[in-house]
């Protein structure tokens, strides 16, 4: 049980006798969150046992302690291991497990992803309603019946469209990538009830609502998914809509913590 390690690590380290919530940055998430709170300490997570390394360069790998307005610790995870890196689910789900044994009661799991809405415009933060698992996987063991009719906290998504009404909110559709899907696929994901497409999320969501924390979850769309929009992904794409959509996603950060 190496995230109870990870947990009595990351509480020894910043001298903190709990955590109160976590937040998982992903692509395009990290300059949003660079001023949020009063920093406590930070760490490589390669330091605290269990986490290795992240295959991706530039998808971080650091944790950041801060203390909110409101007075609470909330850990901040830079970066994430995804399920295409071919470890398992374990270390997929490795960050979750431990904020909830650092005693998170939630989580924010954020993203970079596709949109099925041509609405939605490379820059639109999306609140997940729901999921669609499409990797076959799962982080859970053996007969672990979790319930997940309202994986996504209602009250929390009602909190994040207090900071911001105009949000809008989808199903996020989970590929195993690392590959972008084809113009089929995306076809196939809209024909299954999917507004996001993406490589991340569904497994810490499931592992979260195991180890009983609320989860919200926040999509950034930073492209339209393959077939939808007329020009080929491109990484570059992706870096710009998260620069572009720094300042909104800052407020939305900022608006949450002040009401968590
Ligand atoms: I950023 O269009 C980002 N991540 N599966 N599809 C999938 N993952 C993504 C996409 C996308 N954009």
């Amino acid at each position: 049980m190496s995230h109870h390690q990870a947990a009595q690590a990351l509480l020894t380290r910043f001298n903190v006798p709990a955590i109160d919530l976590a937040l998982v940055l992903g692509s395009g998430w990290a300059g949003a969150s660079a001023g949020l709170g009063e920093t406590i300490g930070e760490c490589e997570l390669a330091d605290l046992p269990g986490f290795a390394k992240p295959v991706v360069a530039g998808h971080g790998g650091s944790l950041r302690l801060i203390r909110t307005a409101t007075g609470k610790v909330a850990a901040l995870f830079n970066g994430r291991t995804h399920f295409y890196e071919g470890r398992g689910t374990g270390p997929v789900v490795h960050g979750v497990r431990t904020a909830a044994a650092a005693g998170a009661g939630m989580i924010v799991l954020t993203n970079g992803c596709g949109g099925l809405n041509p609405e939605w415009s490379p820059g639109t933060p999306v609140l997940i309603r729901d999921h669609i698992n499409l990797t076959g996987a799962t982080p859970l063991e053996g007969a672990t019946f979790i319930d997940l009719t309202q994986a996504y906290s209602p009250r929390l998504r009602e909190l994040a469209h207090q900071v911001d009404p105009t949000l809008p909110e989808g199903v996020y559709v989970q590929f195993r990538g690392p590959q972008y899907e084809t113009p089929a696929e995306v076809k196939m994901a809209k024909i299954l009830g999917g507004d996001l497409v993406g490589m991340s999320t569904t497994l810490e969501t499931i592992a979260a609502r195991e180890a009983g924390l609320e989860v919200l979850g926040i999509s950034l769309v930073t492209n339209l998914g393959a077939g939808i929009s007329p020009t080929p992904l491109e990484h570059s794409e992706v870096i710009e809509a998260g620069k572009a959509a720094e300042p909104r996603l800052r407020g939305l950060l900022g608006g949450l913590l002040e009401r968590l």
